[in-house]
């Protein structure tokens, strides 16, 4: 089984509603390792080149804002950046993380335990996971440094 990396966002709805540990603690059962962690403030530029794949949808402008710290009730700037490691590690996270849409996600897991869907349909999930290996590197090249990564 392939050695692999994973980005994840705990998002700001995660770190406002105090899920981070509940978060952290879900992705470390996984037996996975986490390998790298920062907090920040995403720019809009970030923001942007992260969900780069979805301009031009729907739900894209609220997106942005979601991961800006503009969202349904709250106002939090902050994000956890994490990366994770291990066998299979992106399929592992994404079965941790559950479906997009906290409605549809299995329960027992993060999106599933802890998400939401607003009254104006954004989906306020907790996490973000990489999707695939080519996402993966990519995303975890943006929002982090090689020297950042303790693999
Ligand atoms: P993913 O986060 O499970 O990979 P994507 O389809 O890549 O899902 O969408 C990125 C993010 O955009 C989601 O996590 C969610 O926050 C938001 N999103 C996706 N689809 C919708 C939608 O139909 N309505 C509202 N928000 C959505
Ligand atoms: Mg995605």
């Amino acid at each position: 089984m392939p050695i692999e990396q994973t980005l994840i966002l705990i998002k700001p709805d995660g770190l406002c509603r105090k899920l981070t540990g509940l978060t952290i603690d879900r992705l470390d059962a996984s037996g996975l390792d986490m390998v790298a962690a920062k907090m920040l403030s995403v720019s809009e530029k970030l923001a942007q080149e992260h969900y780069q794949e979805h301009l031009g949808k729907p739900f894209y402008p609220g997106l942005i804002r979601y991961i800006r710290g503009e969202f349904h009730g709250f106002k939090d700037h902050r994000i956890l950046a994490l990366v994770y490691r291990g066998e299979n590690a992106i399929s592992q996270v994404r079965a941790v993380a559950g479906a997009t849409n906290p409605e549809h996600a299995t329960p027992g897991t993060i999106r599933g335990s802890f998400g939401r869907v607003t009254t104006a349909g954004q989906f306020e999930n907790v996490i973000h996971a990489s999707a695939n290996p080519a996402d993966a590197a990519r995303e975890i090249s943006l929002w982090f440094k090689p020297e950042e990564i303790l693999a």
